[in-house]
């Protein structure tokens, strides 16, 4: 007698289209997309998704979690500066002091956690999706995305010739790491400067990404180290409060923005 349920080879690929269409249709209108899967886009979603708000997460790669899965160089320990290990306890993600004020926790279990926080708050993940541009609507305002299939970017230009496909937000934040690829996006048209990060200093970096945070153009959000390359501030290295503090701001950015699209 077989173990498993019987199901036809037809069944399992119509469940998969009909299932990933159905989601694909209901987010091409997001209240926000966050581009980039890393610490500060996850914990936007996840604290979005807690809001009630209707966010989408696009990410290049097949994978979330960008710099979190691993902590500097090849070791895979995370370092946070209080007071962000108080995200680490509403994760429950276990950590052990350093020294006065800095923690340190397994980055395989923190990003596994801080993932698993962003579905269950309800955030959706559209994976191997690459920006690749803006739609600007009235008023020059961000008004969502242009995303193709990131893989075309390796291929020949016979095959790649492929058009991308818009998808609609109230909001959008940038949280794309290094390159802030979104407000690039901007630059490349003349409509907002992009400094460049600075060297590394940890101790300025991480409380200036999170207090420059916020709305950089109108509907567009910087987070994480985007900010960072935005306005030139140093960067941080291999240190992650900076990000999840960011990322967490920058929720509450959108939350405002959304209020006051309603009102
Ligand atoms: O790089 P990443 O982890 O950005 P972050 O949230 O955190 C930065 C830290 O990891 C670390 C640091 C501070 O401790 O210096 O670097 O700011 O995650 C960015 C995510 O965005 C994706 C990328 O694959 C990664 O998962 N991404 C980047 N460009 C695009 C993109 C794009 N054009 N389209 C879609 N996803």
């Amino acid at each position: 007698m077989a173990i498993f349920h019987q199901v036809r080879e037809r069944e399992v690929a119509k469940a998969i289209v009909g299932s990933f269409l159905r989601q694909f249709e209901e987010y091409v209108d997001s209240d926000v997309i966050i581009v980039g899967g890393g610490p500060s886009g996850l914990i936007a979603g996840k604290d979005l998704g807690k809001a009630g708000v209707k966010v989408l997460i696009i990410e290049r790669n097949n994978y979330l979690g960008g710099g979190f899965w691993v902590g500097g160089y090849f070791m895979n320990k995370l370092t946070l500066r209080a007071p962000a290990q108080e995200i680490l306890d509403e994760l429950g993600v276990p950590y052990s002091m350093a020294s006065q004020g800095l923690y340190v926790a397994d980055a395989p279990h923190a990003c596994a956690k801080l993932i698993g926080a962003a579905c269950d708050a309800g955030a959706k993940f559209f994976s191997l999706t690459l920006l690749e541009d803006l739609v600007v609507r009235e008023d020059n305002r961000v008004a969502g995305v242009v995303v193709n299939w990131s893989p075309i970017a390796y291929l020949p230009k016979e095959v790649s010739a492929l058009d991308p496909i818009p998808l609609e937000a109230k909001v959008v934040i940038d949280a794309t790491g290094h390159d802030a690829c979104v407000a690039r996006k901007l630059e490349q048209r003349g409509a907002l400067k992009i400094a460049g990060e600075g060297a590394l200093w940890i101790e300025k970096s991480e409380d200036a990404v999170v207090e420059r945070t916020g709305e950089v153009y109108p509907g567009l959000i910087v987070a994480g180290m985007a900010v960072a390359s935005v306005y030139g501030l140093p960067r941080m290295g291999p240190t992650f409060g900076g990000m999840l503090l960011s990322g967490r701001r920058a929720a509450e950015v959108a939350i405002k923005l959304l209020r006051l699209k309603v009102s």
